[in-house]
């Protein structure tokens, strides 16, 4: 139960590259902290942070998971996040409504290229950050070339601790800031000959404090020292306003660095009420409405997940912003509109939750999944509410067909799915109009794989996928001007009639769709625009090429013509939508398809093969580089090329190598393969002219 107050509240995520140590040091912290009493393992399936049956198996975190447990008179939610690109994008849901991260990185090989994508979402998030440089126990484990890996990150590393030891040998650490040695079960004498260097690196730690503050600096200056409370005080300061980074090194499997890390975490990073206000917004008239971290301020949440739970049905997770939540209240989701009653109050324990009375500012509770509240949302006071910005929700780019294995279970797979999708916002399911199928669409293979194999285990149904389908679009390289969409009925019965003219022109890539209104005097009656808008918004679904969705061009209706009898919705729905595809035709349109950032990580000798290979698969190689004893190639490539990369990757370098990729933009298909694709694409979509 918690009795702490705001100021003695921390929530922060463990953030990283896939396999660096975020879980292990969980369990190492959990442990550390006494809120278990045996040490959690990956490799064993023990870890509590890696509830799920998939992630024992495959000893990898699939999803984030919350750990709330209390400390040294303090109240701390820790959240696991994924390091895998298939997941990651739970953390980065997750870390704008959270106040701190500590960046795990690997003593073997620095920060990779998932350490990067979290560094950012943690800054973007404007969360304070710590890092820890993990598995110094490790064969060429390297210290120093991990802290200038975190310098290449733009960050400005501060090292806390210095390791006793190294590799096999290693034994503890020497807490820079106590000037005391910790081994893994507390702490071990200082060893003499790490005296000097101690007391020098120490000297470090009170430069760079002293660096981030004018009038800290000056006295640093003049006396050559700092007090103990202002260095404690300027380096949770330099924390907060990102300045620099302080990083704790050790091992999590050996709980080595795992005590100075507690105490910095809690020291350092920022209780909610030490963070700036939330932009909020009154829900009646829109007015700006900052809210503090205050118990006693109207009640303002975010859902930062959704958790299907097999005991308790599916549960929100919210991360309380202002004011209290107690347990049958009425809240008010700002997002939708609906109001929606909380029944009970729990906290999460891994994959435990637990009651308690009520939540303040900082908390991260569960409760029973309400109504229509989804992830992202954002709930407020029943009455005289603000709200606060919801989170945003990353969009996979990888489909796959899906059908149920049984015929007749269909109906029973739609439900699970929708379930599934309703937990992870990040899947998506739709249906391509064009063959019926349901698509299932993802971050990537093992994403959709994963979900396959939780519908088995979670809901008992078996599906099949197909080939994954790349998302092409289309779109137009030229501006056409004034092209006439006309219908008109007007013999026998009730008639239809409206007309309307359109300009299209294109954007650039990634600008999405425009529609402008410029009719002037009329000539459409104002309520029939909307018609005209909802015409071309569904013949955006399906360009002449390929009957892929349109994207990356603006619409402008700039006139028509309308009957005072006979005009209505309908017949200036169909009028924009003829009007929509005759421009296209006009509009020379063309052909894009989704690009990726490949990060590849191979020996060296396998380095040429890899290089020969992407370009074979119209890769583009941005960048090369030595990290450790491995060589990292970045390149863009289109996804089409990298459906089977995994495959591929693994027989070029005898499955020495690995690789990460994501979405990066759109481009437009070469003129070369355009022809043969557009036929391609166009026999899988029959109906599509
Ligand atoms: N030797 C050594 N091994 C470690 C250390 N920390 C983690 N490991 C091992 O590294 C592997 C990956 O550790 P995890 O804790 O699962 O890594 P993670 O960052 O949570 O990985 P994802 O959940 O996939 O993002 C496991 O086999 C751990 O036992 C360490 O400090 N030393
Ligand atoms: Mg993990």
């Amino acid at each position: 139960m918690k009795d702490v107050g705001v100021r003695d509240t921390r929530n922060f995520a463990l953030i990283g590259h896939a396999g660096d140590g975020k879980t292990s040091l969980g369990e190492a912290l959990l442990h550390r902290a006494g809120a278990t009493t045996t040490l959690g393992s990956v490799d064993r399936g023990t870890s509590v942070l890696s509830p799920m049956p998939e992630e024992k198996e495959r000893h990898h975190t699939l999803s984030s998971h919350f750990y709330a447990f209390d400390w040294s008179g303090k109240h701390v939610t820790l959240v696991d996040t994924p390091g895998d690109p298939n997941f990651l994008a739970d953390g980065e849901i997750e870390l704008p409504a959270l106040d701190g991260a500590v960046l795990v990185v690997s003593a073997t090989g620095g920060a990779k290229v998932g350490t990067e994508r979290m560094w950012r979402a943690a800054g973007l998030a404007g969360d304070a950050c710590l890092a820890f440089v993990n598995g110094l126990d490790k064969e060429r484990a390297d210290l120093a070339t991990a802290l200038d890996s975190l310098r290449k990150l733009g960050a400005k590393p501060v090292l806390l601790t210095l390791p006793i030891g190294h590799e096999k040998e290693l034994r503890g650490v020497v807490d820079l800031l106590e000037q005391k040695a910790f081994g893994p079960a507390g702490e071990i004498p200082l060893p003499p000959e790490l005296a000097e260097a101690a007391t020098l690196e120490r000297q470090r730690v009170v430069e760079a404090v002293a660096e981030c503050d004018d009038g800290l600096l000056e006295k640093y200056l003049s006396e050559g020292e700092l007090s103990e409370q202002e260095i404690r005080e300027g380096l949770a300061r330099g924390v907060r306003e990102h300045a620099i980074l302080p990083v704790v090194c050790g091992s999590a499997l050996l709980e080595v660095g795992v005590d100075t890390l507690l105490h910095r975490a809690i020291d350092c990073l920022p209780s909610p009420a030490d963070r700036a206000d939330w932009p909020g917004k009154d829900v009646a008239d829109g007015a700006e409405h900052p809210l503090p971290a205050d118990p006693n301020g109207p009640f303002a949440a975010v859902v930062l997940k959704t958790v299907i739970d097999r005991y308790a049905g599916t549960l929100s997770v919210l991360r309380i912003v202002s004011g209290t939540a107690r347990p049958e209240m009425t809240v008010l989701d700002a997002s939708t509109g609906s109001r929606e009653r909380i029944g009970k109050i729990f906290v999460l324990r891994g994959g435990e939750h637990v009651e308690v009375p009520e939540a303040e500012p900082g908390d991260v509770i569960a409760v029973a999944k309400l109504k229509d509240v989804h992830t992202g949302n954002v709930l407020t006071a029943e009455k005289g509410g603000v709200r606060v910005p919801e989170l945003s929700i990353p969009k996979g780019a990888l489909s796959y067909a899906i059908r149920a294995k049984a015929k007749g279970d269909e109906d029973k797979v739609y439900v699970a799915l929708g379930r599934l999708v309703e937990e992870d916002p990040t899947l998506h399911l739709g249906r391509e109009p064009s063959t019926g199928e349901f698509l299932l669409t993802g971050m990537g293979e093992l994403h959709i794989r994963t979900a396959v194999q939780r519908l088995r285990r979670m809901f008992e149904v078996e599906v099949e996928l197909d080939k994954p389908k790349v998302p092409y679009r289309e779109t137009i390289t030229r501006k056409v001007e004034n092209v006439e969409g006309k219908l008109k009925k007007q013999t026998g019965g009730k008639g239809m009639f409206g007309v309307c003219y359109l300009s299209v022109e294109p954007l650039p890539r990634g600008a999405g769709f425009e529609f402008v209104d410029a009719i002037v005097g009329g000539a459409i009656p104002r309520n029939l625009i909307p018609a005209v808008e909802k015409g071309v918004h569904e013949a955006l679904l399906h360009g002449p090429l390929t009957g892929s969705p349109v994207v990356d061009v603006r619409v402008r209706c700039i006139d028509g013509k309308h009957h005072p009898v006979d005009s209505n919705e309908m017949s200036f729905k169909l009028a924009g939508s003829y009007a929509f595809k005759a421009a296209m035709e006009g509009a020379r349109p063309t052909l894009l398809e989704p690009i990726m950032d490949v990060e590849i990580e191979t020996p060296e000798s396998h380095v040429g093969d890899v290089m020969g290979d992407l370009s074979q698969r119209r890769g583009r190689v941005q960048h090369t580089d030595a990290r450790g004893h491995a060589h990292v190639i970045r390149a863009q490539a289109p996804m089409a090329e990298l459906l089977e990369y995994s495959n591929a990757l693994t027989s070029l370098t005898g499955g020495t190598g690995s690789f990460q990729m994501h979405f990066s933009h759109y481009d437009e298909v070469p003129a070369q393969i355009r022809e043969r694709l557009v036929a391609e694409l166009k026999a899988r979509a029959p109906q599509a002219s």
